[in-house]
């Protein structure tokens, strides 16, 4: 992959004396014991592998701008980015994200499992007067908060194990195609040492920089997280009460409108000899444009009972069985907010239906 430079190998003056006062910067930066950023300071000293972002050209100019919008001081600044390293596991990761390179019959059996059904289960029974109290404060579903949480990281098991400042200084500086918007992120996560308490050092998260239960990136965490249980610090990473008010709230935020339709399988109604028409109905953005009617007229109907006049786009997806038509609805589109996938949202959606109906015996 271009862009990627071994500048760690070219820091004259990354000497341990130099970490050492680098860590000392920081410790008045993190208010943090000393002690424990010298350990950090001379696991990174030790480290064959690219030191640090100092010497990074971009890093450079991100500090210069930081320091000119007058919120951080440059030695914080040069202290937390010395910290920081190249992964190019983070690289690798992120060039090859599974809902890309998957078809959805592969996808879902990544996410619909027993398993997570069952941990969705115990999820409720710990969290079942959270998850109602969401519901009702913010107008989303129980169901969807959960499977949110469950897709994310299996209900909490698995919150990432990349140093989120490792993995946004990896793709704000090493990571051309998406660098403005990782440098935008970076530079979020910065405020929220002030704003959550987060350790910027030792805050654990994805591969992309994700935090937490609900797997939120910095700029959602300021914009939408929530201190649901009240104890004046908004945690979503040790925190079950805190994740569960904050996805209610992210997905209030992003246009959820409660117990309307998400998404609904559809059958290609028309002439056989027709169907290759649908190709320029399907498979297009994932806002909403087109209508119901509109789908009908060129032959794909809804299995379930979802209202004419209703924006809806079409998907059409590899499955297990074969080509599968779906309807999403504006529902289905807000999910689609929280990850820009529709294999993604519909995961999360059959993940939902399917603890709804465990939880509800008919
Ligand atoms: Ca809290």
């Amino acid at each position: 992959m271009s862009g990627n430079q071994p500048f760690g190998k070219v820091m004259p003056y990354l000497s341990p004396s130099s970490v050492q006062n680098s860590g000392r910067r920081l410790a008045a930066f993190l208010r943090l014991p000393l002690l424990c950023l010298l350990a950090a300071g001379t696991t990174q000293a030790e480290d064959t592998t690219p030191d640090s972002y100092l010497a990074h050209p971009g890093a450079k100019a991100f500090i210069d701008e930081v320091v000119q919008e007058g919120q951080f001081k440059r030695p914080d600044l040069e202290a937390l980015l010395a910290s920081a390293s190249r992964k190019d596991s983070i690289l690798e990761a992120i060039a090859r994200p599974a809902e890309k390179t998957r078809t959805w019959a592969e996808y879902r059996p990544i996410f619909i499992t027993q398993d997570r059904i069952d941990g969705g289960i115990d999820f409720y029974k710990t969290h079942a007067a959270t998850l109602e109290k969401a519901e009702k404060e913010f107008g989303v579903s129980r169901y969807i908060i959960m499977a949110i949480i469950g897709v994310e990281t299996r209900y909490g098991k698995h919150k990432g194990n990349y140093r989120v400042i490792d993995a946004l200084a990896t793709l704000a500086f090493d990571y051309p195609p998406r660098a403005p918007f990782f440098r935008n992120e970076l530079k979020e996560f910065l405020h929220l040492q002030q704003e959550a308490h987060i350790n910027l050092l030792t805050a654990k998260g994805s591969y992309a920089g994700a935090m937490g239960y609900p797997q939120f990136i910095s700029s959602s965490y300021r914009k939408w997280a929530v201190d649901f249980d009240a104890d004046q610090r908004i945690d979503l990473i040790d925190n079950p009460v805190d994740a569960i008010g904050s996805v209610g709230s992210y997905f209030r935020a992003h246009g959820w409108k409660d117990g309307a339709p998400v998404v609904s399988l559809a059958r290609y109604m028309g002439k056989e000899e027709n169907e290759a028409t649908l190709d320029k109905w399907v498979n297009q953005d994932l806002l909403p444009v087109h209508t119901v009617a509109d789908f009908r007229k060129a032959g794909l109907e809804p299995d379930q009972a979802v209202a004419d006049d209703q924006k809806a786009t079409a998907l059409k997806l590899e499955g297990a069985d074969g080509i599968e038509y779906w309807l999403g609805l504006n529902n289905f589109y807000v999910i689609t907010r929280y990850n820009r996938s529709p294999l993604y949202a519909l995961s999360v959606y059959q993940l939902s239906e399917a603890l709804r109906s465990k939880l509800n015996p008919s």
